[in-house]
């Protein structure tokens, strides 16, 4: 009788063993599934973020700067004079100013004709038709410039 007891207690614990190491394994192992599929999955989403992000940043970045250089900031210069005739501009941007008159260009700041205000704002030549200058501008300030060959012509690069 004894020793069917035990063999019968035994079998209980071995089935209440069983019972819970089953219960336990399908409960714990999805949760440890769930967070590495969830941590895997984040990560995923974060490095495919980063990547998207970055590129898109590095694009918009490219864009911005190309275009802050090609498009947004050009001065044209016909027979009429600067067009725009005042342009802001951020510290550090560049600005071409497009020869597109029938005569020469050469862009300088005030005073004509010691160009003492911004004397590294000066090409030092004539730029001529058809031809562009570019100056990236690294001082705060509203700087007055002419056509040094015909300095009726001005306008106003405005540096914040
Ligand atoms: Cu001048």
């Amino acid at each position: 009788m004894k020793s069917k007891l035990i063999i019968f207690i035994i079998i209980i614990l071995a089935i209440i063993g069983i019972y819970f190491a089953v219960k336990k394994s399908p409960a714990q192992a999805p949760t440890i599934q769930e967070q590495a599929q969830t941590q895997s999955s984040s990560l995923e989403m974060t490095a495919s973020g980063m990547e998207g992000m970055t590129e898109e940043e590095m694009v918009n970045h490219e864009q911005t700067s190309v275009g802050a250089e090609i498009s947004k900031h050009i001065v044209n210069y016909t027979d009429k004079g600067f067009s725009p005739s005042s342009l802001e501009i951020k510290l550090g941007e560049t600005v071409k100013f497009a020869n597109n008159s029938s005569g020469g260009m050469w862009v300088a700041s005030g005073p004509h004709p010691s160009h003492t205000a911004y004397p590294e704002f000066d090409p030092k030549r004539n730029i001529p038709s058809g031809e562009i200058y570019e100056f990236t501008f690294t001082k705060i300030g509203e700087w007055k410039y002419h056509n040094h060959t015909k300095a009726g012509m001005y306008g106003t690069i405005i540096v914040k």
